[in-house]
């Protein structure tokens, strides 16, 4: 049985942020029935398409394990049937513009009239306050949520980064929520309202920069590059280029190979506690004891000089066999892995952390499976669903219509009609 078996969820997510969080639910056994426009759908179905008339890949990475009616829920009729679903389900997910769902009909007062042990949770860009309203996608999550001022190099632009702190990350805290929702239902049989804005997500995993931001007011940064080089600290957490967040400095260094491959870097961190192996394995010795790098205070105002150092040893091996070499000496290194080593790395797709997945209409695809992984509990992925593939299904088996009442529900325009001649 898996963890969350027997937990029905009303899925009305689209494009990424939520549909992370259902994602997730149904990898762990949730029954996620995903309510779309009929003959439209979430449109991540036709974003990006490599492919012509078949789901994107972005749709189908997002929408695993899921079960997809079609139903308009501005009908008179669809909003009969949408109120029946949230009589069935226990939680429902959303992550409209601030707004859509009271416009339907279905603000949190009259969910909870229908259903008092429902969960409903919803991600926006912005918790209350004077952004509310305002419609938010993954860059402007990372822009509003201090990711971009603090990343990127001094001298240059604020950049975002390559993962979807806002989308997914939020999409993760999320389904913390519901999960935690669900456990204080046991107790108190009621529901709640469950609530995560994208720019609270990412300022959470910006922390380390907050916490630079009040270290700031007591002098420089020492561990940041731009002190070595005796650039003077202005009044918020600068952009750091590759430094390390942490108290251990660290840089991305160039490997064997790196005029012609983008990606031969190793990212090298000094740790202080092997600073004597690193000495070595670089053929640096004489620092072990020299009082101008000896100790982690002494190298501050030196980075620059030892990580060249480093550099010149890493630059004549590639970024494995820095790895190969400095892990046994408990020197933390990290290859800068591309997309295409990720993807036929073999441990990976042990692990089902990367997971082949057919598709009627698309083949064979990679996704990324379940990143958490429960012992009793293991995620199996399965495809994701054709645009309303369970319409029928659904209706008959969860809410119990006839043939016949289904048929005219078709005809009034309140459900689709795409799983017909499926
Ligand atoms: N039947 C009938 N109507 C439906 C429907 C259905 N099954 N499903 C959705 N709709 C309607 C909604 O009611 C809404 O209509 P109104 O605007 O008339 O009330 C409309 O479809 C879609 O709403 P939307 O404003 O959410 O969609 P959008 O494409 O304009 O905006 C987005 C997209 C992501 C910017 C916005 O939804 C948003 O800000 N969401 C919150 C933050 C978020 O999750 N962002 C991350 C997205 S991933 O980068």
């Amino acid at each position: 049985m898996k963890a969350l078996e027997g937990v029905r969820v009303l899925d009305m997510t689209h494009v990424q942020s939520g549909p992370t969080c259902t994602q997730l639910l149904a990898w762990f056994g949730a029954d996620v029935i995903k309510v779309e426009r009929p003959g439209v759908g979430d449109a991540t179905r036709g974003q990006l398409r490599d492919i012509p008339d078949v789901d994107s890949l972005y749709f189908t990475m997002l929408n695993h394990n899921k079960r997809s009616i079609t139903l308009n829920t501005k009908d008179e009729k669809g909003k009969e049937i949408f109120t029946r679903l949230i009589e069935e389900c226990d939680v429902m997910v959303e992550n409209f513009a601030p707004g859509a769902l009271d416009r339907m009909g279905f603000s949190w007062e009259r969910i909870q009239e229908i259903n008092p042990r429902m969960i409903y949770a919803s991600v926006k860009g912005f918790g209350p306050g004077p952004y509310a309203q305002c419609k938010v996608y993954e860059n402007v999550a990372q822009c509003a949520g201090g990711a971009s001022s603090t990343t990127g190099f001094l001298d240059n632009l604020p950049l975002v980064t390559g993962a979807q702190i806002g989308d997914s990350g939020t999409g993760l805290n999320l389904a913390l929520g519901i999960v935690t929702a669900l456990y204080h239902r046991e107790k108190s049989g009621k529901g709640q309202r469950v609530h995560a804005a994208m720019q609270d997500g990412v300022l959470n995993l910006c922390r380390v920069k907050l916490r630079d931001q009040q270290r700031l007011q007591h002098g420089p940064l020492t561990e940041y590059s731009q002190f070595g080089e005796g650039i003077e600290f202005g009044d918020a957490t600068p952009r750091a280029g590759n430094d390390s967040g942490g108290g251990q400095p660290g840089r991305i260094l160039k490997c064997k190979g790196w005029q012609t491959d983008p990606n031969a870097y190793t990212y090298f961190i000094t740790q202080a506690a092997v600073w004597k192996n690193i000495c070595d394995v670089i053929g640096r010795p004489e620092w072990k004891e020299d009082p101008d790098f000896s100790t982690p205070p002494a190298r501050l105002p030196r980075l620059n000089e030892v990580f060249d150092a480093i550099e010149q040893w890493t630059m004549s091996k590639t970024k494995y066999e820095v790895m190969d070499i400095c892990n046994p000496l408990d020197i933390p290194v990290g290859p800068i892995l591309s997309m295409q080593e990720l993807s036929e790395e073999a441990s990976l797709r042990d692990t089902g952390t990367i997971v082949e997945v057919d598709h009627p209409t698309r083949g064979k695809y990679l996704t990324v499976g379940n990143p958490v992984k429960l012992s009793n509990s293991p995620s199996e992925v399965k495809r994701s669903p054709l645009l309303g593939e369970h319409t029928t299904e659904i209706l008959q088996q969860v809410l119990g219509y006839s043939t016949g009442e289904i048929s005219g529900l078709r005809e009034a325009g309140a459900v689709g009609s795409e799983d017909v001649n499926t």
